[in-house]
């Protein structure tokens, strides 16, 4: 068992377990240099350079968790959808009938993902977890829809009130080949799942709790192996979340991290809830965010120290170590 893994089954441990969101990018001069020489999806696609990626801010910072270098919008890949990155997904927008329509996700068609995982199971040290991760069902359709990401995303929410067939139908596709997507992981070496439901939270509750949710649910049950949701700016409905099912739930920075819990229930681990903002700061600052965000959770098993969403580029490398160090220190 690792730290990572006994705190999403609530299970007391010598201190918290940290990771954080994009560990594995633009901020990391080693990530710069290898990028320099392949294009984002080529490197996704070959599993030494996916690999690679993945444990540089295992070897530098000596984080918990190993998060699968790839996209959520990857295995899209492996349903007949082109996508291109600039540096945010592009594509050419769907209709839902035709997103219904989509094939099932072919596994053999992102096969370099599974191998990049069983590259870096046997490299990591043994008390790092190996994290993998998709795209929530909803989070999906935004970009399908879309066809980049968006400032409001009237598309998404046009298409959600409207409650049709098709609606239902290309949900359903999407929970289906997600669920695929992330069983394929777990057999390949990942040992948590993260679902990453990044503009949920544009939503209104009902419609969270009647589509979002559930589709969500369809989409992690059953698998083999604990599982995190993360709906950034989804603070609107932390009180019917954990209708998902999930082991654990990303929190964001808007809310501090005992209430969010408190919302929540006492039956689930937390993940989070850092500003990215703080690590732009000073290493003195990020202490101290760090033993404030601790305090907020002391004498409880289940809470992954992260950050409130992924980490901005700009950060200084320094306060990723200081964050590192903070948690570490503390017990
Ligand atoms: O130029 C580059 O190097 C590409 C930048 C980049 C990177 C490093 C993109 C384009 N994706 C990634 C990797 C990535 N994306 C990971 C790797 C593992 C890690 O270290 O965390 C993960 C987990 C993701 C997940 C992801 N992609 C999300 C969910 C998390 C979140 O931030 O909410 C979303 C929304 C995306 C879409 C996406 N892909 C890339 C960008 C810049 C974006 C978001 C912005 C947009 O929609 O335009």
């Amino acid at each position: 068992m690792t730290r990572l893994l006994d705190t999403l089954a609530l299970r007391p441990t010598d201190r918290r377990p940290i990771w954080v969101m994009r560990q594995a990018g633009r901020y990391l001069p080693e990530y710069l240099e290898l990028r320099s020489r392949h294009a984002f999806q080529d490197a996704i696609r070959d599993p030494k350079v996916a690999s690679e990626i993945t444990l540089q801010p295992i070897r530098r910072f000596g984080f918990d968790g190993a998060v699968i270098f790839a996209d959520i919008m990857t295995p899209l890949e492996a349903m007949g959808v082109d996508v291109t990155f600039d540096p945010g997904p592009r594509l050419t927008p769907m209709s839902l009938a035709e997103i219904a329509d989509l094939p099932d996700l072919d596994p053999d068609r992102i096969a370099h993902v599974a191998e990049t995982l069983r590259l870096v199971r046997r490299e990591v040290p043994e008390d790092v977890t190996v994290i993998g991760f998709a795209g929530a069902p909803t989070t999906l359709l935004a970009y399908l829809l879309e066809g980049s990401g968006s400032k409001e995303y009237l598309v998404l929410r046009r298409a959600m009130h409207e409650e049709t067939p098709e609606l239902e139908a290309a949900i359903a596709k999407l929970a289906t080949s997600m669920h695929a997507y992330l069983g394929m992981q777990i057999e390949a070496g990942a040992q948590v799942v993260q679902l990453f439901d990044s503009w949920a939270g544009t939503l209104p509750r009902s419609i969270l709790e009647e589509r979002v949710f559930p589709a969500a649910r369809d989409t992690l049950s059953d698998l083999e192996a604990p599982t995190i949701y993360f709906a950034p700016g989804a603070g609107h409905a932390l009180g019917s979340m954990r209708d998902v099912g999930a082991s654990g739930y990303g929190v964001d920075w808007r809310i501090p991290i005992d209430e969010a819990w408190d919302q929540l229930g006492p039956a689930v681990a937390v993940q989070g809830n850092l500003d990215p903002a703080v690590l732009l700061t000073s290493p003195d600052r990020v202490h101290a965010a760090v033993r404030a965000l601790i305090e907020r959770t002391a004498g409880r098993p289940g809470h992954i120290v992260n950050l409130g969403h992924g980490i901005d580029r700009r950060t200084p490398l320094e306060n990723v170590a200081a964050l590192v160090a903070a948690v570490k220190e503390s017990s």
